[in-house]
């Protein structure tokens, strides 16, 4: 009798949490939420499965998530396996003719299809594509000395409006194109940045493996302007890893994303958090 009522009440606190959440739903329906998975998320079978579940109810309530994933890690291990020397600068991959080739094979390959096939698992419906599906995205080289590292030039949306309108969930392997038809090895933030700022996106959620960003005090702010990120970012309080993360949020606001949120991907349903609670677990830049 004692675990029946206690049962109750936990059914209770379901439905009322569910009711507290109806004008969150109401204010994120129809709206697209570019999401870049990376770190925390991918480490585990549970954190992926967790995560798609996370996307299916988003889609389910009538939000058009598009994710953008990352793979450094899993590109690490698999170029060690074939003994090729990789290392990074400035955060970005050197990438060299070998290098990109298995670069393709492990994102667009393994992890793509990971992330789809978790996403089906829990009911969902996902296409797994690449920048180059469609030219979805065209790039430039970055700095010759970085080989074949691409910075997108032009974002072509159509693909992914075809896929959000018949309901499908866009997953996309941070690959792209040169003019030259070149494949392209793109910083999975900085290709979701680009794509969240073509689809004009609602909110840009970029999963990381840190609380947020710190102020000078150590403290995580949960609400920022892009001119604090940039006076913080120029007396060296915004240093090291953050940095890329905070200029792919400063580049999609420019491009007219309403906000971008640097977000704790190891807290439970993060996303879910961000956008159907007051209870973000991040800091969220705006314009
Ligand atoms: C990245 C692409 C994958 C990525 C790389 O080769 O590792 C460049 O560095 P994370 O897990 O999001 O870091 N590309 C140019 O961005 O993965």
């Amino acid at each position: 009798m004692k675990k029946q009522m206690s049962q109750t009440r936990d059914w209770i606190a379901t439905a009322k949490t569910l009711s507290e959440a109806l004008p969150y739903l109401q204010r994120y329906e129809g709206a697209t939420i570019v999401i870049k998975l990376g770190g925390h998320a991918m480490g585990s079978d549970e954190a992926m499965e967790e995560f798609a579940r996370d996307i299916v109810l988003m889609r389910q309530v009538g939000v058009h998530p598009v994710i953008v994933h990352g793979g450094g890690p899993m590109i690490n291990s698999m170029l060690k396996r074939l003994d090729i020397q990789s290392e990074f600068v400035g955060g970005k991959r050197v990438t060299d003719a070998a290098t990109v080739e298995v670069v393709e094979m492990v994102l667009s390959g393994l992890i793509n299809k990971r992330v789809v096939q978790a996403i089906n698992d829990q009911g969902g419906r996902a296409v797994g594509i690449s920048g180059k599906d469609a030219g979805l995205m065209i790039c430039r080289q970055d700095d010759p000395s970085l080989g074949l590292v691409g910075t997108p030039e032009t974002i072509d949306t159509r693909l992914l409006e075809t896929l959000t309108t018949a309901e499908l969930i866009p997953v996309i392997a941070p690959l792209g194109v040169s003019r030259e038809g070149q494949t392209m090895n793109v910083n999975g933030d900085t290709a979701a940045g680009a794509i969240a700022g073509a689809l004009q996106a609602r909110r840009l959620l970029l999963l990381t493996d840190v609380a947020g960003v710190k102020n000078a005090a150590g403290d995580v702010m949960t609400e920022l302007t892009a001119s604090q990120i940039r006076e913080m970012t120029e007396e060296g309080v915004i240093a090291g890893g953050m940095i890329p993360k905070t200029e792919t949020a400063l580049d999609a606001l420019a491009r007219g994303v309403r906000a971008a949120v640097i977000l704790d991907g190891r807290v439970p349903n993060a996303c879910l958090l961000e956008l159907f609670t007051d209870h973000g677990v991040g800091s969220m830049i705006r314009r």
